[in-house]
């Protein structure tokens, strides 16, 4: 008789790595000197904790981070927050930096090269399944629904995607797929992106997610590795490949989604402009924001050191030193200040008669006295000088610093060093 065994989650047979080399150039001088992944986000967490913590709340205990640009900041915190995965209890976490391995005059080429150079140490783990996931993104998902569905559908790669607008598609891989929903035709970064058939002015996007059996995938990284002309990337290479030659199947984000009571919408962000950036973490000052940090059921995990609770202290009227519609993360002291929909990180200093609108202020900034500061992102450990005023006058704050599109600021020390 055969024995019986326990069933246990897919997601226990699986391996998360996390493509986290990218620059992100889009940040400008936020990504100067670190990886997008390790953007900060949301008052405590960096970009790359939200793939990190869904790969962990789905159950994956294998995980591996592939970096390559400005990779110190990330890897740090990687070392600090997400060393706690136990070998003993058949748990991995590898911080796999292009370290030349395969040979001396190579980093990694691409997203597939980043996998493919570190096949050994993919193969001594022995995982059934590999979960390819991009550092970049914000949003909560449970990959055991994709697990499933890729096991259940027998195909050779399952692509994550997402409905995004078609003129905004041109940045994606943009899919078409039968009823089924089987990819039959992919183009990496269209021009013209494709509608869906019916929807015309939304298409198909890959989310740059993967799975894929790991026998598979260690196959077809050997044979585009061969291959002359390749650019070794999982978008225009590896998937379209397979598209053609073999079976891939499109797995619909809403589908595995994780939502909290509250929230209405399947929520995903690239947050690659500044832009999208400052919007995504201003928004979470609204009393319902579309992404839920406080869910229990989902929660993401992160580094930040123990401080003392952030504190607020009036001035000599009584008047200011509040904080409305605001997050404000520990160690921070609001003296005599004001703030409204503002995303204040850890270790601010704020002082008197000062008034943050609508700002992010990323750790450890000081605030002059009687600054005020409208629709910013401050960087981390910027100085602000006394009585400081940006958001009044455009000409002026696109002299003295970077103004997007949508007329956010993104002020750095070393802006503020050549202000006199
Ligand atoms: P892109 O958004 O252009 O397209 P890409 O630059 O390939 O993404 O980066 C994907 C991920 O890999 C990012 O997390 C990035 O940090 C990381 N990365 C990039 N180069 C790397 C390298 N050399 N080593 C390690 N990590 C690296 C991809 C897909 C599209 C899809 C979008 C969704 O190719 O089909 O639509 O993601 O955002
Ligand atoms: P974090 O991303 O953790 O906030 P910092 O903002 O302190 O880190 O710095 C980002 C990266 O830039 C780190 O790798 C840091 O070592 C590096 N760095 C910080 N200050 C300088 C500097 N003056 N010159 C060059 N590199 C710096």
């Amino acid at each position: 008789m055969e024995g019986s065994r326990r069933v246990q989650p897919l997601a226990r047979d699986a391996m998360a790595y996390v493509l986290a080399g990218g620059r992100g150039s889009r940040l400008k001088e936020l990504t100067d000197r670190r990886a997008k992944p390790a953007v900060y986000f949301g008052g405590k967490t960096r970009i790359i904790d939200f793939a990190l913590s869904n790969a962990l709340n789905s159950g994956i205990r294998r995980i591996g981070v592939a970096t390559q640009y400005k990779a110190h900041s990330l890897i740090r915190h990687l070392q600090r927050g997400w060393n706690f995965l136990r070998p003993e209890r058949n748990e991995s976490f590898d911080i796999l930096p292009a370290s030349q391995r395969v040979s001396e005059t190579q980093w990694y080429e691409g997203t597939a090269d980043a996998v493919f150079q570190n096949i050994d140490i993919i193969e001594a783990y022995g995982p059934e399944y590999m979960v390819i996931l991009a550092g970049d993104h914000i949003y909560k998902m449970d990959y055991e629904l994709m697990l499933q569905q890729h096991v259940n559908s027998g195909a050779n790669v399952t692509v994550g995607c997402l409905e995004v607008p078609r003129m905004e598609a041109t940045g994606f891989g943009v899919m078409h797929v039968d009823e089924t929903d089987r990819i039959i035709s992919f183009i990496e970064k269209p021009a013209d992106p494709p509608g869906i058939p019916g929807q015309p002015d939304l298409a198909l996007a890959s989310m740059g997610i993967y799975v894929f059996n790991t026998a598979f995938l260690m196959d077809q990284l050997r044979r585009d590795a061969a291959t002359d002309g390749s650019a070794r990337d999982f978008g225009k290479d590896i998937i379209p490949y397979i598209v053609e030659h073999g079976h891939a199947q499109a797995h619909r984000f809403a589908q595995s989604c994780v939502r909290s009571s509250f929230e209405r919408e399947a929520y995903w962000r690239d947050v690659g402009t500044i832009d999208a950036y400052w919007e995504a973490n201003i928004d979470l000052t609204d009393v319902t924001p579309e992404l839920d940090l406080y869910d229990r059921e989902w929660p993401i995990w992160t580094y930040a050191e123990i401080k003392p609770p952030a504190k607020f202290v009036h001035d000599d009227e009584g008047r200011r030193g509040s904080a409305v519609s605001s997050l404000v993360a520990g160690d921070c002291i609001v003296s005599g200040a004001s703030l409204r929909r503002s995303l204040v990180f850890t270790g601010a200093r704020i002082n008197s008669f000062s008034s943050l609108n609508e700002a992010v202020v990323l750790p450890d900034c000081t605030i002059g006295r009687g600054a005020r500061l409208n629709r910013v992102v401050i960087d981390h450990g910027v100085k602000i000088p006394e009585g400081l005023v940006v958001g009044e006058d455009a000409v002026q704050d696109s002299e003295r610093f970077r103004v997007s599109e949508g007329g956010i600021v993104l002020i750095t020390q070393d802006m503020i060093n050549r202000l006199d």
